[in-house]
């Protein structure tokens, strides 16, 4: 913010308050202790007593409680990485998926008995009470998890990694199912406070949009750019603590919220339009209101560019804050020190702003600040699909970032300037990797600004990041073959193994030992133990809580009595057609249909469980949802059927609902198209749990089938090369007439059997399916799936081959640990040396 003799922000230099902050005692990590702080909170800070009815306050107080331990660890993370002067990356993303807090610190502090001690002094339980914390939602799915296990995985490396994100005031929506369809309803998330944010006022940013620009001498011939007339707008931080595991170090992701410049717009109060300053304030502050629901296209909206560019305007900003602190107006070894990790293209606006900074405000010559650029940014691609790669309209870009438009013209002149002299003559190649692609109404590629802008460029699972380099990039690959890397996902075991799988945890630390935790290859020992009985046996046992867990979620969400003896068979991600939701329900009806049939001989019980949320603009996905409810109500009342079969839709999966879900699967369902599923991720935490995967040859999907070999994973489908050399020739017709399983499927659809009061209502789906031109081939993968599943039933039945699988999936996911990834990126693309905290 800048200063002003009203600001209240005076530095406390002076005073004693720092320096005492290093003398006061450590807090107390034993159960007495945590009792009493929560006691203390319960009643002197929220002021409840016994009369209180609901687990709110309990939560809230011992949030704080350990809210207090985050922080003393916090400041001197902090501190060591201001006296050391280490180099820092920063991961800019528009979605961190964050999901609870309570139980990740309490298990990273290692205060899991304590805490559980302490409760049950005060007649409490853990597990109860941090039901009351609502999932900060604040991503649609896979990109923003990601981004959330990074930074579990970078604090517990130790490694000076900061998040910076926005605060959506309304995270991802919620859903309900009524009547089959989905309803999205708002999500105000922090509407009884959030206890795991800590507002810095005086960290404000001022971010500016619209205006114009004029050029103005400056001396000796140099000109400046100065960007005039801007409506501005405040970005105001909120810290939220990143804790690692057992290492006292605890990281940062800043949240920005957006403010009105003044509070009280004095000149305009005083011209009488007192409600015209307040309508300015809310037009600021709708920036940050919402997040956008979209997982794979994207909206095209202003607000959505205004979002973007106000999370990368005030996290550069905060970074050169901090920068001139140490180094004053230096910036020649800034990109020694610093990296920025673009999450996608959503803020790769940065590259133009960093360029501006630079130039406009440290007054550096191009070259320099362009230098200084392309060595400090990177970016991460997640998708393949068309639909999803940001495009912006020029005339939007100079209407709402007139000089960031500017720089971007002069970005794309020298860089086709490059690509001319790289490849004289070849005026179509400059056409096809021009950053502003031309045309009636022009567009800004936002992933080829990223591209030059970036030292690294990675996919981030081998087939993806190798598709990149031959399809979607292969003219950039041509240019700059060292920028292109892979970068394989992973997923935390902190979060998606230690906390969310109780039983197993307790069974794996008590066999191997605890290692796994912060070295998930250590997992590999349990192949050692796959034929010991008495393992084998708490194995099954540890299972079949966890299934009774996830059968009390689904009857108390889906009123759907799932039996735990049948094989449970779940799919749970967003609702996408390249995902092939479709394809699982086709497989559902198959099954059905058999039953109606009598055909039933040496018949394994399943329950099928779908859940994920679809764009609320998104019809044709929102008509799977509802087609796939409507065949669970007519197959679970369906007096033949019985316990065969059961199906539900578990309304507003999310974060907390996954960690149910994966410990309690036994088939893991990934069946995109192949090569349209840039990794998945859910994959991998199924599999860590123990499930067995069904899936194509896409994504991680492949890595996963090489670690745990070929008899350990339900394969079936097309490659992604046969997708693509099939598209020209495909016949669905022919598939459905050749394979009588589908017809009898199709029959059923057509013959309107799951929706006898709408008939019709389904028919974009049944003509999808018929369409030759279906992009995602639902009818060519049918029949290999179907023989995929009917393996995967005959080895359920021989239950004791299922639970070695189960087994060697388990100790085959060390590979998949973001712990992993991290280091990878570290390794090749950061270049951070860890540093440990002060001790306390
Ligand atoms: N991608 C993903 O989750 N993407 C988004 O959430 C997203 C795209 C987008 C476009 C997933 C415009 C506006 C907002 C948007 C991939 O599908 C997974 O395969 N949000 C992959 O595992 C995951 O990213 C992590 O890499």
């Amino acid at each position: 913010m800048r200063p002003s003799k009203h600001s209240p922000f005076t530095p406390l230099t002076k005073s004693r308050l720092n320096g005492s902050l290093s003398s006061l005692p450590a807090l107390a990590m034993d159960a007495d202790g945590i009792a009493h702080d929560v006691r203390r909170y319960f009643c002197r800070t929220l002021g409840r007593d016994t009369s209180c009815n609901n687990t709110h306050y309990p939560y809230t107080a011992l949030a704080m409680a350990v809210r207090d331990r985050l922080m003393e660890r916090w400041q001197n993370t902090q501190r060591a990485y201001q006296e050391t002067d280490s180099k820092r990356t920063y991961y800019i993303s528009l979605e961190f998926l964050m999901g609870r807090a309570l139980g990740n610190s309490v298990l990273n502090l290692d205060m899991g008995d304590a805490v559980e001690q302490g409760l049950y002094e005060l007649g409490l339980v853990l597990e109860e009470i941090a039901e009351s914390e609502p999932d900060a939602g604040l991503g649609n799915g896979g990109l923003g998890r990601l981004a959330a296990c990074f930074l579990d995985s970078c604090a517990t490396l130790q490694l000076p990694v900061n998040g910076y994100g926005i605060r959506y005031e309304y995270g991802m929506f919620r859903q309900t199912i009524q009547d089959g369809h989905q309803v999205e309803e708002p999500d105000h998330w922090l509407r009884n406070g959030n206890p795991w944010e800590v507002e810095r006022p005086e960290f404000t940013q001022r971010v500016r949009f619209g205006g114009y620009t004029e050029i103005m001498p400056r001396w000796a011939g140099k000109m400046d750019v100065h960007w005039l007339e801007t409506n501005d707008v405040l970005a105001v931080p909120y810290d939220v603590p990143i804790p690692g595991y057992k290492n006292d170090t605890v990281n940062t992701l800043r949240l920005w919220k957006a403010a009105a410049t003044d509070e009280f717009n004095l000149d305009e109060f005083n011209a009488g339009s007192y409600t015209e300053s307040v309508e300015t304030k809310n037009a600021a502050e709708h920036i940050t209101m919402v997040l956008y629901p979209n997982d794979a296209s994207e909206s095209g909206k202003e607000l959505r560019l205004r979002q973007q560019y106000f999370l990368a305007s005030a996290s550069l900003q905060d970074v050169f804050r901090r920068w001139k602190l140490n180094h004053g107006n230096d910036f020649s070894n800034f990109a020694e020190k610093n990296c920025f990790q673009l999450n996608d293209t959503h803020p790769s606006i940065a590259v133009a702003e960093l360029m501006r900074l630079l130039v406009d405000h440290e007054s550096l010559g191009w070259d320099m600040a362009w230098e200084i650029t392309k060595n400090t940014m990177a970016y991460t691609n997640h998708t393949l699909l068309p639909e999803a790669l940001e495009r912006w309209p020029v005339r939007l870009f100079k209407h709402l970032l007139p000089r960031p438009l500017e720089i971007i013209y002069e970005i794309n002149a020298r860089f086709l300037a490059e690509v001319a002299n790289r490849w004289p003559g070849d005026t179509g190649r400059q056409q096809r990797m021009s950053i502003i692609e031309e045309g009636s109404d022009p567009q800004v590629r936002m992933a080829y600004l990223a591209i030059a802008g970036s030292f690294s460029v990675n996919g981030v699972a081998a087939l993806h990041s190798k598709l990149l380099q031959q399809g979607l990039f292969h003219d950039f690959y041509q240019l700059w073959p060292e920028k292109f890397n892979n970068k394989t996902n992973g997923v935390t075991q902190r979060r998606w193994l230690a906390a969310c799988n109780p039983p197993l945890r307790t069974l794996l630390s008590s066999t191997i030992g605890e290692e796994w935790i912060a070295d998930l290859s250590q997992l590999q020992k349990l192949t050692n133990h796959r034929d010991d009985r008495e393992f084998r046996h708490k194995w099954i046992l540890a299972k079949q809580q966890n299934k009774e867990r996830l059968a009390q979620l689904v009857l108390r969400e889906c009123s759907v009595q799932f039996n735990i003896d049948a094989l449970f068979d779940v799919q749970v991600k967003r609702v996408h057609e390249y995902k092939r939701q479709l394809l699982n329900l086709l497989h559902v009806i198959h099954l059905y249909a058999r039953i109606k049939a009598g055909d039933t001989t040496s018949w394994t019980p399943r329950c099928v469980l779908f859940g994920g949320k679809a764009a609320p603009g998104y019809l044709q996905a929102k008509l799977i949802i509802k087609l796939i409810n409507n065949v669970a109500h007519v197959v679970n009342n369906d007096p033949a059927v019985g316990d065969l079969l059961k199906v539900a839709f578990l309304p507003d999966y999310r974060v907390s609902a996954m960690e149910v879900i994966c410990p309690g699967t036994d088939l893991s369902e990934q069946i995109s198209t192949a090569g349209k599923e840039a990794s998945g991720t859910g994959n991998m935490k199924f599999m860590m749990n123990g499930a067995l995967t069904i899936g194509t040859l896409d994504g991680a999907n492949i890595e996963i089938r090489e670690e745990v070999g070929a008899d350990n994973f339900f394969l079936f489908g097309l490659t992604a090369e046969e997708v693509h050399e099939m598209q020209e020739r495909y016949n669905p017709e022919a598939i459905i007439h050749a394979d009588p399983n589908l017809s009898r499927v199709m029959n059923l659809l057509e013959k309107s059997h799951f929706n006898q009061q709408e008939p019709g209502l389904f028919d974009p789906i049944i003509n999808s399916i018929r369409n030759p031109h279906d992009p995602w081939m639902v009818a060519a993968d049918f029949t290999s799936y179907l023989e995929a599943q009917e393996q995967a039933t005959r080895l359920y039945q021989d239950h004791e081959a299922w639970v070695t699988s189960s087994i060697i999936n388990c100790a085959s996911s060390g590979r998949f640990s973001t712990d992993r990834t991290i280091y990878e990126y570290n390794h090749n693309i950061w270049r951070l040396k860890p540093v440990p905290s002060l001790p306390l």
